[in-house]
C-alpha cells in the first residue's frame, strides 16, 4: 500500500495517535504535501459516506476529524509560502450553529500563506461576533464565512445580509464556501466571491485584495 493511502486509511479510521507520524514518514519518504492533504480531504468524504449510511456515528466522525488535524498539523510547515502579510487582513469563520471547521482551517492555512494576516473567529459564530471583529479592526480587508450544514445556509444568509448593510461594507469584501454552497447561492445572498475549495479561495482572496 502506498504512504499516501497509508495516512488517508488512518484518518478515516481515526488513528489520532498515528497520523502525525505516519505523515512525517510518507514527506520523509518523498511525499507530496499536497496529494497528502488531497487523499486526507477525501478521507473525510469517506467517512461522510460511511455516516451517510448509517456505518458509523457523529463520534467516529469527531475522532476522524481530529486525526485529520494531527495530519494538518504536520502538514502546515509543508504548505505554507513565505508567510509575509502584504495583502493585509482577513477575518474568517464558520457561522452561527456549525460546528464544522477543518475546511475553514485549511481555508485560514492557505489564505495566510497566501500573505494575509488571518484573524479566525472559529465555529459557530454569530452574526455579532463577526460585526464586532469587523469593527474592531477596520483595516479588514476580506471576511470569509463557512458554512457546510444546509441547515447553516441560512445563517450564511443572515450573516451575509447582515454586513450587507453595514456602514463599513464598501471597504470590505465577503467571501464564503463550503460543501453545501454553490456561486448561485452565493450570487442570490450578495456575497462577492465563492470558491469551492481552499486553494482557489487563497487565489481569489489575493484577487479580491489587490
Ligand atoms: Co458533520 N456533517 N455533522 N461533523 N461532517 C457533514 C458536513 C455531512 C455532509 C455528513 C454526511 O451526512 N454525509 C452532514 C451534512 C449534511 C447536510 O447538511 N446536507 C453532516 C452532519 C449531518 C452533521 C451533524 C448534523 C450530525 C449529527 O449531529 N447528527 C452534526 C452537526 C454539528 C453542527 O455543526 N452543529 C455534525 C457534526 C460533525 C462533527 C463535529 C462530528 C465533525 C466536525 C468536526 C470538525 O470540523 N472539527 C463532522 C465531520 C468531520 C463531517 C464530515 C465527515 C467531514 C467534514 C470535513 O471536515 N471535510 C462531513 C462529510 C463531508 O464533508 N463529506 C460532515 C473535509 C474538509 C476539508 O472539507 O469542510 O468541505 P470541507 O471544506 C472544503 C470546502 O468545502 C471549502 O474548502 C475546504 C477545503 O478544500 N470550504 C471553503 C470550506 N469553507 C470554505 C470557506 C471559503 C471557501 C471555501 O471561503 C470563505
Amino acid at each position: 500500500m502506498s504512504q499516501i493511502q497509508t495516512v488517508a486509511d488512518a484518518v478515516a479510521a481515526g488513528k489520532t495517535k498515528l497520523v502525525g507520524g505516519l505523515v512525517q514518514e510518507a514527506l520523509d519518504g518523498g511525499c507530496d504535501a499536497g496529494e497528502l492533504l488531497n487523499a486526507m480531504i477525501d478521507a473525510m468524504g469517506l467517512v461522510g459516506e460511511r455516516f451517510k449510511k448509517n456505518e458509523i456515528f457523529v463520534p467516529e466522525m469527531l475522532i476522524a476529524a481530529k486525526a485529520m488535524k494531527k495530519g494538518v498539523e504536520v502538514l502546515k510547515p509543508h504548505l505554507a509560502g513565505d508567510n509575509t502579510t502584504m495583502y493585509g487582513k482577513m477575518i474568517i469563520g464558520t457561522v452561527s450553529g456549525d460546528l464544522h471547521d477543518i475546511g475553514k482551517n485549511l481555508v485560514a492555512m492557505m489564505i495566510e500563506s497566501a500573505g494575509f494576516e488571518v484573524i479566525d473567529l472559529g465555529v459557530d459564530v454569530s452574526v455579532s461576533k463577526f460585526m464586532e471583529a469587523i469593527e474592531a479592526n477596520p483595516d479588514v480587508k476580506i471576511v470569509g464565512l463557512s458554512a457546510l450544514l444546509t441547515t447553516t445556509m441560512p445563517s450564511l444568509k443572515e450573516t451575509v445580509a447582515a454586513l450587507n448593510e453595514a456602514p463599513f461594507r464598501s471597504n470590505i469584501k465577503v467571501m464564503v464556501g463550503g460543501a453545501p454552497i454553490t456561486q448561485e447561492f452565493a450570487d442570490e445572498i450578495g456575497a462577492d466571491a465563492y470558491t469551492p475549495d481552499a486553494a482557489s479561495a487563497a487565489q481569489k482572496a489575493k484577487e479580491l485584495a489587490a
